[in-house]
């Protein structure tokens, strides 16, 4: 008899995660479905180029009938909710959307598998964020935060995914429905946004070794981050929905690294020492509120998982920079 393919619809396919986790999916010989939204995505020729085998959806996380077709239509075995608004600078600016899609558009899309009748069948990932900790002092355990810190969000964002965590465990509890939680640490790589920080900087790197810039400028550059790489993470994400039972599994490096450590390894991977002439500050860049430090503990998804980071930090820099060069060559 021959296999059947399993099926993935994947929301915030145009997306960092959404292109890693898609190369993963077709590896793995999944159907994937992706949600597209709006009436002419700037995004969608890029990502028709790229993965040829994708079948796209118009639908978005704030129209529940939407929604519920991409589900009727995509019939899937698995979900995996990536999409939202995601930067945290941006959800100050704007904070009722950001409500609306990263949190509420959370329940919309788990009414709309209870609507198109998948709620026994699919396997839902939702994608948590480290952001939910706020990465104060006093909530910080020694070695880190673990899937039992305490939570203290400290932006729009934040609190739209503390939202979107907690209906997501209220309707497995529910309903008995398959739904796991990454609560994911910082992950970057070539696919980044360029308004992460990582990507900015390594961008702005490559342009200024050819002569294409001259400084960056930059908000705040003391908080630190436990960062990874993306291509490790959504291989969680996906191991997470072959368990046999839902959980919360958190992914992290477990180490903690400023942007000064940052932008120091990046300028030495085009043969600069001192980054301090090449970088200005703008207070435009700073936050109301700032995540001082975050440092995850994966032990339990390496236990539980069988997973593993791949890229350590020096590692990550430099394929950022790589990456820059050779598409700034171009
Ligand atoms: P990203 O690159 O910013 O991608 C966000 C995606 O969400 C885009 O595809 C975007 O589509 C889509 N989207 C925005 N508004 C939408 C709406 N109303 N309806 C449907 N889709 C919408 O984010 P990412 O870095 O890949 O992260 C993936 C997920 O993990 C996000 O939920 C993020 O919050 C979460 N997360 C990320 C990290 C990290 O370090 N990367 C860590 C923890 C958690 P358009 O292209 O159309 O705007
Ligand atoms: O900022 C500081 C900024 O925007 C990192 C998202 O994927 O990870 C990401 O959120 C740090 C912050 O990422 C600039 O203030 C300084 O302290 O790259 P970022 P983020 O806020 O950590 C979490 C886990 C997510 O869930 C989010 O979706 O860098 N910073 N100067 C700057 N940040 C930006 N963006 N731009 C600057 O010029």
């Amino acid at each position: 008899m021959a296999d059947v393919k399993k099926r993935a619809l994947i929301t915030g396919i145009t997306g960092q995660d959404g292109g890693h986790l898609t190369e993963l999916l077709h590896e793995k010989g999944y159907e994937i479905y992706g949600i597209i939204r709006g009436q002419h995505n700037p995004q969608r020729a890029r990502v028709e180029a790229e993965f040829p085998y994708l079948n796209l959806i118009e639908a978005d996380l704030t129209d529940t009938s939407s929604l519920v077709r991409a589900v009727a239509v995509s019939k899937p075995d698995e979900i995996y909710n990536l999409g939202a608004i995601s930067h945290v600078g941006y959800s100050f600016k704007n904070p009722q959307l950001t409500a609306d899609v990263t949190g509420k558009g959370v329940l919309n899309l788990l009414e709309a598998v209870r609507m198109a009748g998948f709620e026994k069948t699919a396997r839902i990932y939702q994608a948590s964020t480290s952001e939910m900790f706020g990465g104060l002092e006093y909530n910080q355990p020694e070695g880190g935060y673990t899937e039992e810190s305490s939570f203290h969000p400290r932006s729009p964002y934040g609190v739209a995914k503390l939202y979107a965590h907690w209906i997501s465990r209220n309707y497995r509890e529910s309903y008995g429905m398959f739904i796991s939680c990454g609560i994911l640490f910082n992950h970057e790589g070539d696919r980044r946004g360029l308004e992460f920080v990582t990507r900015k900087i390594t961008n702005a790197v490559a342009r200024i070794k050819l002569g294409k810039q001259e400084f960056i400028t930059l908000g705040d550059l003391w908080p630190k981050r436990d960062w990874g790489y993306a291509g490790d993470y959504v291989e969680g994400m996906w191991r997470m929905l072959q368990q046999d039972t839902p959980d919360d599994f958190l992914l992290a490096t477990g180490e903690t690294h400023s942007i000064e450590e940052f932008l120091d390894l990046a300028f030495k991977e085009i043969g600069i020492e001192d980054w301090h002439p090449y970088v200005k500050q703008d207070p435009r860049f700073m936050r109301p509120a700032e995540v001082d430090v975050l440092l995850g503990n994966p032990a339990k998804a390496e236990k539980v998982l069988g997973w593993k980071r791949k890229v350590d930090f020096p590692g990550l820099v430099k394929l950022m920079v790589q990456h820059d060069l050779d598409l700034e060559s171009k």
